[in-house]
């Protein structure tokens, strides 16, 4: 914290609306867009608390996973995995796209487990709202232990809600939600144990220092996912709890129920099918 500011840094999944929030806290214009790696390098603003006192905002680039496959997502790793990074962040705030809550969840187990204090921003409520899902902030709160908060990144809506749980100390979990020593196995559990660090921070490090072989790394990697999707589905499944649609569908929904119409769907697809050879046998020949 070499500004003297609290540093929060914005994480999500691609397109789940981080830039947007942080064009909301903190003023700025940056480039959103409605497809994923808008955002491919870090961004940093600042943004005033109701007390006055400064937040330094950085905006990362979308991450599904804390084990990057992507160059984007490994600024990400490698930002929340090094304490020692000058961007390491004092809290963490995570934008997940509500309208696809359990794979927005993965990041946020991880991140959790890392020891950094952690708020949930649960993004696009209107678009679950509009696929029937309503969501208890409440149940979320409990099972990740974290300040769950809703908000609308693109009118606004939210913010000084978030700002307000920003003001006041965050905490990080006490416990994880997964135990890592589990995960590891006897091999490794001991280096996971040594040092004050939380144990899944520990095995990051110890991951991204080649200390653990290339094929146990892979096999952690998916007993790792599968254990936390195992248990986060069966918290979605209660906190997620299905409304009527409301009567607006989604642009999607109207071209599919169009598309795969009995009778529309099969002159649309002859159609197409005729454009196509068209193309080939009639109009190429106008070229050449
Ligand atoms: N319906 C709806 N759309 C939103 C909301 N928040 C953001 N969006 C839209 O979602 C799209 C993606 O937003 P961005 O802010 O670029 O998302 P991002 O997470 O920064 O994306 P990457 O940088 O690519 O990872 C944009 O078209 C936003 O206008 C919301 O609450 N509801
Ligand atoms: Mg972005």
């Amino acid at each position: 914290m070499a500004t003297g500011k609290i540093r929060v840094a914005l994480v999500g999944n691609p397109n789940s609306g981080k830039t947007s929030l942080f064009n909301q806290l903190t003023g700025l214009n940056q480039k959103v867009g409605n497809f994923p790696g808008v955002t491919v390098d870090k961004k940093i603003g600042s943004c005033t608390l109701p007390d006055g006192r400064q937040l330094e905002i950085l905006d990362l680039p979308g991450s599904y996973s804390i084990y990057a496959k992507s160059k984007d997502e490994q600024v990400v790793t490698d930002i929340l995995t090094n304490p020692e990074d000058a961007d390491y962040p004092d809290i963490l705030v995570v934008i997940a796209d509500a309208s696809n809550l359990k794979r927005n969840l993965l990041l946020l187990s991880q991140v959790a487990d890392l020891g950094l204090p952690v708020v949930l921003a649960l993004n696009m409520m209107d678009l679950a709202e509009r696929m029937g899902k309503k969501i208890d902030a409440n149940i979320l709160e409990q099972e990740f232990g974290v300040p769950v908060v809703a908000i609308n990144a693109r009118k606004g809506e939210g913010i000084n809600d978030l700002k307000t749980i920003l003001a006041q100390p965050v905490t990080a979990r006490q416990r994880p939600f997964l135990d890592v020593t589990e995960l590891a196995g006897p091999k490794y559990g001991k280096l996971i144990n040594q040092g004050p660090e939380p144990q899944y921070l520990r095995l990051h490090q110890l991951l991204s220092s080649g200390e653990i072989s290339a094929g146990e790394a892979r096999s952690i990697q998916t007993r790792d996912t599968t254990l936390r999707y195992g248990k986060i589905n069966k918290i979605v499944a209660r906190a997620e709890k299905p409304t009527q649609r409301k009567g607006l569908k989604l642009y999607t929904d109207k071209i599919d129920a169009i598309l795969t119409h009995r009778l529309w769907g099969y002159l649309i697809f002859i159609f197409i099918m005729f454009l196509i050879f068209q193309a080939i046998f009639s109009w190429a020949s106008w070229p050449m």
